[in-house]
C-alpha cells in the first residue's frame, strides 16, 4: 500500500491527528476534482486544529470508479498542490476515511451508510445536471430517465435526488433524525434547488415522506469558490516531484485562493469550518450571486470566446489585453449593477482579484472544460443579469456577446475551422437545432427557441434578439479575437 505519510513533505503539511479516531459523519456524493481541494481540505484543516473528529465517506454514483479504486490503495490519503503564480505547496489530506462506489459496492450499501445515525451531513458536488431539475430550478424534471426509473424502483435509486430521498425514507421509517443536505454546486440558491428536487421527488412518491422531509431536513445554501482544473498527467507528474518521487494518482492541483460561505442552518451538529476560514452567515444569496455572475459569468464568456479564438487556457485569454479589458468591463459594468452585496464587500477589488486569479499561469484551466454543460450554466451566469438590464433599461452588450459566443461554440466549428467536441446533457438537441438551421440569423433564432435555456421571455424581447444577432454575425464574419478587439473598450 502506498503510504503518503512517508513523503519528504514537512510535518505541518501532513495530517497531525490520529485518523483512527475520526468518524465519517459526512457522506459526500460526487468525489471529483473540486471536493478534494475544497470541502475535504477544510475538514482536514479543522482536524489538524485538534478539536474535531469529523471525517468523510466519499460516494460516487455516476463515474469516478478509477479515483475511488486508487484512493483505497493508499488508505484514502491524497495530495493537494496549491499553485500560485510563483509559489507551490503540497499538502497530504487525511479527512477522507471511507469510500463507496455504486457499481461495485451496490446502492444498498450506500443507502445504509446514509441511513446510519452516525451520519449528520450529506453533501454534494454532482455538477448542475446531477440535480435533474427543469431549467431555472422551477422543479424536478419528471421526464428525466433517472428520475423516471427512481419513481418505478425507489429503493434502488440511480439519481442523486433519488438516493437522498430513499435514505431519508429509511431514516423516517426508523424514527431517526434527518441529516442536513448540503449542496456545494455552483447554482444560485443551491440549497433551495436541492430542497425542491428532493421534495418534488418525495411528493411524487409518498406524501407522508414529503411532509417529514419538509419538517425535519435542512438544505443550507452555500457559496463555494476555488479554481480546481481537472488533473492531467502533467499535474500528477508535478505532484510527484513535490512528493520527492512518490506517485499519487489521486493528487489534485488548484489555486491558493479558497472561499466557502455557508448558511448556518444545520439539523444537528456541524464541523466548525469557520475555525479554518469558512464563513457561516444567515443569508448566502448575495455572495452566491456575486460569485456566479462575476467569476463564473466571466469564466463562461472567456471559455466560449477564448476557445473559438484558439486560446486553450484561461490564462492565455488574460495574456490578450483586449480579452482582459472585455472581462473587466463585463464584470464592472454589466454584472456589478445587478448585485446587491453587503456594504463591506468591495466589488472593484473583487474584480481585480479575479483578473489576477484568471491570469495565474501555473493553473492551466482549459477553456474547453469550462465550456462544458453550457445549457446548465448560461441562465445563472449571464441570462439573469440580462433580464435585470432589460428591466432597468441598461446596457448588456457584453453579456449578449457571451451568449452569441456560446451559440457559435455549439455550432461545432471554431474560428480555425476545427471541429469542437461539445459536452452538454442537451448535446443531441443542440446538434439537431444546428443541423436544421442555416448559419446566421436563422441559427440564432433556432437556438433561441430552446425554452429550457432562454425561457419564453428572452426570445420575445427584440432588443435581446437584436444584440445577440449583431454579435453572432460579427463572430461569424470576423471571428472572436477581432470582434473583441473591435469593441475598443
Ligand atoms: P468532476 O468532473 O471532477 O467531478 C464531478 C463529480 O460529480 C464526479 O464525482 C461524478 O461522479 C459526479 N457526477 C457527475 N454527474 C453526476 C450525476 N448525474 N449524478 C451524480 N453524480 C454525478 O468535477 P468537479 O471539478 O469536481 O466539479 C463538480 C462541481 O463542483 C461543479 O459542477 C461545480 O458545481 C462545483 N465546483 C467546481 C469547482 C472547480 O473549480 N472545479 C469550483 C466550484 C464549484
Ligand atoms: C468554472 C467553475 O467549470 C466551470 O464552469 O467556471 O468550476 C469555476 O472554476 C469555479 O466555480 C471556481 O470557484
Amino acid at each position: 500500500m502506498l503510504n503518503l505519510l512517508n513523503t519528504s513533505l514537512s510535518i505541518e503539511h501532513k495530517p497531525l491527528y490520529d485518523r483512527e479516531k475520526t468518524i465519517a459523519r459526512i457522506v459526500h456524493i460526487g468525489f471529483g476534482a473540486f471536493h478534494r481541494a475544497h470541502q475535504a481540505l477544510f475538514t482536514d484543516r479543522l482536524l489538524n486544529k485538534g478539536n474535531s473528529d469529523w471525517a468523510i465517506c466519499e460516494v460516487n454514483i455516476v463515474g469516478g470508479e478509477e479515483l475511488i479504486n486508487d484512493i483505497r490503495k493508499q488508505d484514502h490519503l491524497y495530495t493537494v498542490l496549491e499553485k500560485g503564480a510563483t509559489t507551490k505547496q503540497a499538502y497530504i489530506i487525511g479527512s477522507v476515511k471511507e469510500s463507496l462506489l455504486a457499481p461495485t459496492d451496490g446502492i444498498e450499501t450506500i443507502l445504509e451508510k446514509m441511513a446510519d445515525p452516525v451520519v449528520e451531513i450529506v453533501s454534494l458536488t454532482v455538477t448542475e445536471k446531477g440535480y435533474c431539475m427543469l431549467p431555472g430550478g422551477i422543479g424536478l424534471d419528471l421526464n428525466n430517465e433517472l428520475i423516471k426509473a427512481d419513481l418505478v424502483s425507489p429503493s434502488k435509486p440511480m439519481s442523486a435526488p433519488g438516493v437522498i430521498v430513499e435514505a431519508l425514507y429509511r431514516r423516517m421509517q426508523r424514527g431517526l433524525k434527518s441529516f442536513t443536505a448540503l449542496s456545494c454546486d455552483n447554482m444560485p440558491e443551491n440549497g433551495l434547488v436541492l430542497r425542491k428536487a428532493i421534495l418534488d421527488l418525495a411528493n411524487a412518491r409518498d406524501l407522508e415522506l414529503a411532509k417529514w422531509i419538509e419538517t425535519n431536513t435542512t438544505f443550507p445554501c452555500t457559496m463555494v469558490d476555488r479554481i480546481v482544473p481537472a488533473a492531467t498527467p502533467e499535474t500528477l507528474k508535478e505532484i510527484q516531484e513535490e512528493l520527492g518521487g512518490m506517485f499519487d494518482p489521486c493528487g489534485i492541483a488548484c489555486e491558493p485562493f479558497i472561499q466557502w460561505v455557508i448558511e448556518d442552518n444545520f439539523v444537528t451538529a456541524r464541523p466548525n469550518w469557520n475555525e479554518v476560514g469558512a464563513q457561516f452567515v444567515d443569508n448566502v444569496v448575495p455572495y452566491e450571486e456575486m460569485k456566479l455572475r462575476m467569476l463564473n459569468g466571466s469564466h463562461s464568456f472567456l471559455a466560449y470566446l477564448g476557445y473559438l479564438a484558439g486560446y486553450e487556457y484561461i490564462n492565455d485569454c488574460m495574456n490578450d489585453e483586449n480579452y482582459k479589458k472585455a472581462t473587466l468591463s463585463l464584470m464592472m459594468q454589466q454584472q456589478v449593477p445587478t448585485l446587491n452585496v453587503p456594504s463591506h464587500v468591495n466589488l472593484q477589488q473583487y474584480a481585480e482579484k479575479l483578473i489576477e486569479r484568471f491570469s495565474n499561469p501555473s493553473l492551466k484551466h482549459r477553456t474547453w472544460q469550462i465550456a462544458m454543460d453550457g445549457t446548465q450554466k448560461l441562465p445563472q451566469r449571464m441570462l439573469d443579469s440580462i433580464r435585470w438590464h432589460i428591466q432597468h433599461n441598461s446596457d448588456f452588450s457584453l453579456l449578449a456577446l457571451g451568449v452569441a459566443g456560446w451559440m457559435r461554440y455549439v455550432g461545432g466549428v471554431d474560428d480555425h475551422r476545427q471541429t469542437i467536441d461539445i459536452r452538454d446533457p442537451m448535446v443531441d438537441e443542440l446538434k439537431r437545432l444546428v443541423v436544421s438551421s442555416n448559419d446566421g440569423i436563422e441559427r440564432v433564432n433556432t437556438l433561441l427557441s430552446l425554452e429550457a435555456v432562454f425561457g419564453t421571455d428572452l426570445p420575445n424581447n427584440s432588443l435581446f434578439k437584436e444584440k445577440v444577432t449583431k454579435h453572432y454575425l460579427s463572430l461569424m464574419e470576423k471571428g472572436a479575437k477581432q470582434t473583441i478587439e473591435d469593441l475598443s473598450l
